[in-house]
């Protein structure tokens, strides 16, 4: 299992979308820049430098002053889609409903989004990428009050719809609440960086944290479909993020409940009550009891109401595990449902060859169950958010070796061949795939080390080269919507 296969670049629907993504913090530098106000990733990297490998987003790619000359590379590559998303803190330097607008902020995301346009470049535009303004988590905690955070969310929200909507038709309100909740408020590996060891009770926390997600979620739904969508003709949906798993041991039940349990803590906890509309999923409920926080009645009919205001599943993924049930009971303070996971199963073999990043190896047929596994629990059209790789060893390459990227284009290859297998062989609705990432950049806790690009990222020049695989996907998707037969 551990050496890669090549792709047999098999088709894809003619209508199928393809694009790059990035995240504000991730790329745009320009952090102390025409008035931005403080996020909680600049306090996260610069209080404890250790916590992001001595690194931080003051500078990155210096996207914010490099952004027409990044529109014009992303032409040259080729992408249908751009998705991006907008640093609260720019725009709201303070974040809450009460606090200014940075002007300056609003012009640098209409700018961009012009540019696109101008380019013929669908934006799909990320609200909430980690970067909350510092002022929300100084004044009340921010998602652990549950009333004040979906005020100021909701008023961000209606700021970027009546701003930026007549231009933008595809809004994520949330990137990845899973990691939000869970790296930010229970091993505090992100920003905010709450643990047992800083002092936050980790029992409670990522889970008040994930129902105040859901909250606003739904209430910006509501508000984009009640007070947008007549005019504007857009979409809301969430990007939820998270691996596949497999059992441990394939012959015992115990690993096999293992690991549909771990996904139900993984996906069911934010999907089920989004994307069906209903409580958190009964395993969760009997494991945690009153440590998760119970849905009113209001609350409850209003997710009901909400379930066909999202239009896609955006779903970012990477990689597949092994789980393995751990004797009862629980840990106190468990996120897993119980579960160990790990890349080697009972027979000793490796789910598949590792790549840049110890928990990313490459495991495409995971990823095309979980795209099944997905369309049977909430039969909703399912657009991929992220998916790529760092290559081994990538950072201390030369710049000859780096754009010379043949794991990641075999990764991107066969993780394209496992959508196509999706859509023909299981029937599963897969509408677009957005490559994470357009370029080399800030990677959270891993600081500039691991690079995700399809574009090359020099840190002293902040020069961008295009990889090889830049020029593969363009080609591939070309040639596998060419090669469809079945004019979807
Ligand atoms: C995405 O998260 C993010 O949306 C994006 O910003 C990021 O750059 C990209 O992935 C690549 O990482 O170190 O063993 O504790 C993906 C979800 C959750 C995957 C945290 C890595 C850390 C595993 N990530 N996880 S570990």
């Amino acid at each position: 299992t551990t050496a890669q296969k090549p792709s047999k670049d098999l088709p894809l629907p003619r209508d199928f979308v393809w694009g790059a993504a990035t995240a504000a913090y991730q790329i745009e530098g320009g952090a102390f820049q025409d008035g931005k106000g403080p996020s909680i990733w600049d306090m996260f990297s610069h209080v404890v430098p250790s916590r992001t490998s001595g690194d931080n987003g003051d500078v990155a790619c210096d996207h914010y002053n490099r952004m027409p000359k990044d529109v014009e590379l992303m032409e040259s590559l080729g992408l249908d889609v751009y998705r991006f998303s907008i640093s609260w803190s720019r725009i709201i330097p303070l974040g809450g409903r009460h606090d200014q607008v940075n002007e300056a902020g609003v012009t640098f995301y209409n700018n961009l989004i012009d540019q696109l346009a101008a380019r013929n470049i669908t934006p799909s535009v990320t609200l909430y990428h980690w970067d909350a303004p510092q002022a929300l988590y100084d004044r009340y905690g921010a998602f652990l009050n549950t009333a004040e955070f979906k005020a100021d969310f909701e008023n961000y929200a209606r700021l970027c719809f009546s701003r930026f909507g007549d231009r933008v038709k595809e809004w994520v309100t949330f990137n990845e609440p899973y990691v939000i909740s869970v790296f930010g408020h229970h091993s505090g590996s992100l920003a905010p960086g709450h643990n047992r060891a800083t002092g936050f009770d980790t029992k409670t926390e990522p889970w008040r944290v994930g129902h105040t997600i859901i909250l606003s979620h739904t209430s910006v739904a509501q508000i984009y479909a009640d007070e947008f969508r007549p005019t504007q003709e857009g979409c809301t949906a969430i990007v939820l993020n998270g691996h596949m798993y497999e059992p441990f041991d394939s012959n015992s039940n115990a690993d096999k409940a293992a690991a549909r349990r771990r996904m139900e803590f993984y996906f069911g906890w934010f999907a089920d009550p989004i994307y069906l509309g209903q409580d958190y999923p009964a395993v969760m409920r009997a494991q945690l009891g009153s440590r998760l926080p119970k849905f009113s009645p209001d609350e409850l009919e209003l997710l009901r109401k909400s379930v066909s205001l999202n239009t896609f599943f955006g779903l970012n993924h990477y990689s597949t595990k092994y789980a393995r049930a751990l004797p009862d009971p629980p840990a106190d303070d468990d996120i897993t449902g119980n579960v160990e996971e790990g890349a080697i199963n009972s027979e000793g073999e490796e789910i598949g060859p590792v790549s840049g990043m110890i928990w990313l190896r490459v495991a495409p047929e995971g990823f095309r169950k979980l795209l099944s596994w997905l369309w049977k629990r909430y039969s909703i059209p399912i657009i991929i958010t992220e998916n790529g790789c760092p290559c081994p060893g990538e950072n201390n390459m030369t710049l000859e070796q780096a754009v010379d990227d043949q794991f990641r284009i075999r990764y991107l290859g066969l993780y394209l061949d496992a959508i196509s297998q999706a859509i023909y062989t299981d029937g599963v609705l897969v509408k677009g795939y957005y490559v994470w990432s357009l370029m080399d950049n800030f990677e959270w806790s891993a600081g500039y080390s691991p690079r995700f690009g399809i574009v090359h990222t020099d840190y002293k020049t902040l020069l961008r080269t295009p990889k090889k695989s830049a020029s593969y996907l363009k080609h591939s998707f070309r040639h596998r919507r060419e090669r469809n037969q079945h004019h979807i």
